[in-house]
């Protein structure tokens, strides 16, 4: 097979590479100079230490890194894997989605509110970061705001005495998980909403509140979104980056086009099939966004702005009476039961990985032998951080599992190492039938920090993965496989359009679960 390999210019990671070599130095030539200090009474000095004998001493250093790369903001947050999206707020109690900025602060009454169940159940639920509506569009503020009085200070919650803000931010750092904050740049009750400097002000300040109050902010979601024939005005994007990233140096921030992470373009929780980090931050206003480039994002983009999916385990965002009774002020039961039986299902998915003990090889490898940096094992073993490398300058990339008995499965995961740029452009898992032939099973384009592909369930002992094209030298730090006992659900999902299929956990489990007889052949 015949392949295409583009390579584009790469760079040296200044912060890691001296340090690891320097390392690698400091053994080997104490000990050189120790044996020259016993030796010098009884013999002179080799004319030359050879240059082949240094050569094995040190290893070979990793791979280029290519651009663009995450920083460790980005990297920390894609490595959180998922995060819980909390609204809550006046809608909650007037039953809207999009507030109208007028209801009555009196009407914000939780009577149970208890954050640290949120936290608990976020946490249970295997999700290691919340992020809460502080302030929706309606205006109405979590916190006990100096900037407006339309806020809990103004509630009979705790007599105004109460910050849900506080509580969360408590709450979360007891338990240990990162938290997010979600301020709605649209503003439907402030008056100042629509004079451009005065409301820039107006945000500024709230913003700065929340980042100086409540401890490490992990996340800051600006939401793009606004009604029609609405106040026109210019938000000042530029300084609310600036000043959040002052005020909170870990914090990611969140909009359509980052700059740290970008929307995916729809609210279904399905990401493109191509799905690059790479963008190009500079073809996209914040706002007037071109959804396809939101979903795919660009395989030559200069900057590293990962996709964040959203998705509500509801139909729409807030909880409404109508949908399931439950009391306002707790997560009800009806949800903890969907992502709780969520967890289960990803538990029940991920938790063997059915490509656990196999023997691996691949068409070549970096680095010398007793060299396991670049192992294809590596592969086996959980995190980004180790992987397994080819040798530069090669036309096949393959890494060859042997199972040791047959297997049945119809999932692939597959992850790169990002922090050392994102590589794969194309790639596909081939089987060995019953009649000894290699038989594709499914293809892929981008993986990134982790792509899961769902097929129809196949068997075999001897799987190919190939990586058809590539950015640089590819380099896979996990690879496995699994059985997904509800898959006849997929069929379900990508039948719809993608922008209007909403089911939750509950609704994937009372799926008829899969019949081992639909076993594809090959
Ligand atoms: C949208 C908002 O308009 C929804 O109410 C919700 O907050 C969602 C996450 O973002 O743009």
């Amino acid at each position: 097979m015949t392949k295409e390999k583009k390579v584009q210019s790469t760079t040296i990671n200044s912060n890691c590479y001296p340090l690891i070599r320097s390392l690698n130095f400091i053994r080997p030539i104490s000990q050189f100079i120790f044996f020259l200090f016993l030796s010098l009474p009884f013999q002179s000095l080799p004319s030359s230490s050879s240059s082949s004998s240094s050569d094995r001493k040190f290893k070979d250093p990793p791979p280029l890194p290519i651009l663009p790369i995450p920083s460790a903001f980005q990297l920390r947050w894609q490595l959180d894997d998922m995060a819980i999206f909390l609204h809550f707020g006046t809608n909650t109690f007037t039953d809207s989605e999009w507030g109208s900025g007028r209801a009555d602060p009196s009407v914000f009454n939780p009577t149970q509110l208890d954050a640290a169940q949120w936290v608990r159940v976020a946490k249970d639920s295997g999700f290691k970061r919340l992020v809460l509506t502080a302030k929706h569009h309606d205006g109405f503020c979590l916190w006990p705001t100096e900037y407006t009085d339309y806020s809990v200070r103004s509630s009979p919650w705790r007599n105004g005495s109460g910050d849900i803000v506080g509580e969360l931010a408590q709450a979360a750092r007891d338990a240990g998980i990162g938290l997010g904050i979600y301020l709605s740049p649209w503003d439907r009750h402030e008056p100042c909403y629509g004079e451009t400097l005065d409301y820039n002000e107006f945000y500024i300040g709230q913003m700065t509140e929340l980042l100086t109050k409540y401890g490490d902010i992990r996340e800051v979601f600006l939401d793009g979104a606004k009604g029609e024939n609405e106040k026109d005005m210019e938000y000042f994007f530029d300084s609310w980056f600036s000043l959040i990233h002052q005020l909170q140096p870990g914090a990611v921030i969140f909009t359509d086009a980052g700059p740290d992470v970008r929307w995916i373009g729809d609210e279904a929780g399905i990401a493109g099939s191509t799905c690059w980090s790479l963008f190009n931050r500079s073809y996209v206003t914040i706002g007037g966004y071109d959804t396809e480039y939101l979903i795919r994002g660009d395989p030559v983009g200069h900057d590293w702005v990962p996709a964040e999916c959203d998705v509500s385990i509801r139909p729409g965002w807030f909880w409404h009476p109508s949908e399931v009774p439950k009391s306002a002020s707790l997560i009800s039961a009806e949800d903890i039961q969907v992502l709780k039986e969520f967890n289960e299902l990803k538990k029940s998915i991920f938790s063997l990985n059915l490509a656990a003990n196999a023997l691996l090889t691949a068409s070549s490898t970096r680095g010398r032998l007793q060299d396991s940096r670049f192992d294809p094992y590596n592969v086996l073993k959980e995190g980004i951080y180790t992987y397994w490398a080819p040798e530069e300058n090669q036309y096949e990339w393959v890494l060859y599992l042997n199972l040791t008995k047959v297997v049945s499965f119809n999932v692939l995961r597959v992850q790169e190492p990002i922090h050392m740029g994102q590589r794969v452009m194309e790639f596909h898992l081939e089987i060995l039938n019953a009649n000894d032939e290699w038989k594709k099973v499914i293809n892929g384009t981008t993986v990134g920090y982790q792509r899961l592909l769902r097929f129809p369930t196949v068997k075999s002992q001897h799987l190919r993965f190939v990586i058809d094209e590539s950015r640089a030298d590819p380099l896979i730090s996990n690879l496995g496989i699994y059985m997904d006992e509800f898959s006849i659900f997929s069929n379900i999902v990508y039948n719809n359009t993608r922008r209007h299929t909403h089911l939750n956990g509950s609704q994937y489990l009372r799926h008829i679960p899969f019949n081992h007889s639909q076993v594809a052949t090959m």
